[in-house]
């Protein structure tokens, strides 16, 4: 594990993600949308989070995580192009570049979504890696997140909040759904490829919902105190569109002192997964640095 650096993660997940987009199969209409998003700087948080627990139980695991890591960042891209239509929040800019449906049309992103959608199931039907129990089981998992009870049902609620009726428990109830689960699946779905026992398999979703809740804590101060270029987008998007956020709800210093407060008690839980396991589950806090913001 002492060899494996984010740089080195994301270059094998870079070249497997590039082997499997299907030129040779599909029509390029459908695939240079999906490609287009697909390879437009995201920064691969999601699959980078799965592959890396895998790495921790060996480095050999990170090969049989590769179809699992690339279906959740397909199935993150869809979200993302359907996110920014104009029947949801209407952006014309996603990591600093036009949204899909402002470098194609409406109709493309919509499909463009679909197909990633879809094939993010196929995906994990074809990885000859794993077992059909396992694969049966992560598409379970991928399913259930990304479904009506995860995080369709997270934005159905954004979609439908009204950012001055919203208080601090249904603003986290929200986000647990629509940013949380895929954190979740990244966790669950590295916990059964691996064979993790109960016990190491609960923590690491304790941490994958504390990840999540920072993550989302971060994104909101990131639209007020960042810069354009930080946010990928237009700065104060979220008041834009009266979204209810933890700096509008809390203030910023409290937004700021519960995303410390996150982070603090998931650091913890790592220690104590490395103490009981043995395993260097602490270089995880890697993904937790990246989230720390610092006060004025
Ligand atoms: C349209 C079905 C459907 C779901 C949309 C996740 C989501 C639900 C919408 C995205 C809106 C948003 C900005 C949510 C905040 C948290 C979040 C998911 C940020 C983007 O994730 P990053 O930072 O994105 O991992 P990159 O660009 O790095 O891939």
């Amino acid at each position: 594990m002492t060899a494996l650096t984010i740089e080195v993660l994301t270059n094998i997940f870079e070249q497997a993600l590039q082997a499997v987009i299907r030129l040779d199969i599909a029509p390029i209409e459908i695939v240079s949308p999906m490609v287009y998003s697909l390879n437009s700087g995201g920064k691969r948080v999601r699959p980078l989070l799965l592959l890396w627990i895998l790495g921790i139980q060996s480095p050999d695991y990170i090969k049989k995580g590769l179809r699992s890591a690339i279906a959740v960042e397909f199935i993150h891209t869809y979200s993302l192009i359907h996110d920014d239509l104009p029947a949801m929040d209407n952006d014309d800019m996603r990591r600093g570049k036009p949204t899909n449906h402002k470098k194609f049309d409406e109709g493309t992103a919509i499909l463009a979504g679909d197909a990633l959608l879809t094939d993010a199931f196929y995906l994990i039907t074809q990885d000859d890696l794993l077992t059909d129990d396992k694969k049966v089981e992560i598409i379970r998992l991928l399913s259930q997140a990304a479904g009506s009870s995860g995080m369709i049902a997270g934005q159905m609620k954004d979609i439908h909040s009204k950012a001055d009726q919203m208080t601090l428990e249904t603003v986290e109830r929200m986000h647990e759904l629509k940013t949380g689960q895929l954190f979740l699946y990244c966790v669950q779905a590295a916990a059964v490829i691996a064979g993790l026992d109960s016990l190491e398999y609960s923590a690491l979703e304790q941490f994958a919902k504390l990840f999540g809740k920072a993550f989302q804590i971060h994104n909101d101060l990131k639209d007020v105190v960042g810069t354009v270029e930080n946010a990928g987008r237009a700065m104060h998007s979220d008041q834009k569109h009266q979204k209810a956020t933890y700096p509008q709800l809390l203030g910023v210093e409290e937004s700021m002192i519960r995303l410390n407060d996150d982070l603090t008690q998931a650091r913890q839980i790592l220690s104590t997964l490395e103490q009981t396991t043995h395993k260097p589950y602490t270089s995880l806090s890697v993904f937790l640095d990246y989230l720390v913001v610092e006060m004025a």
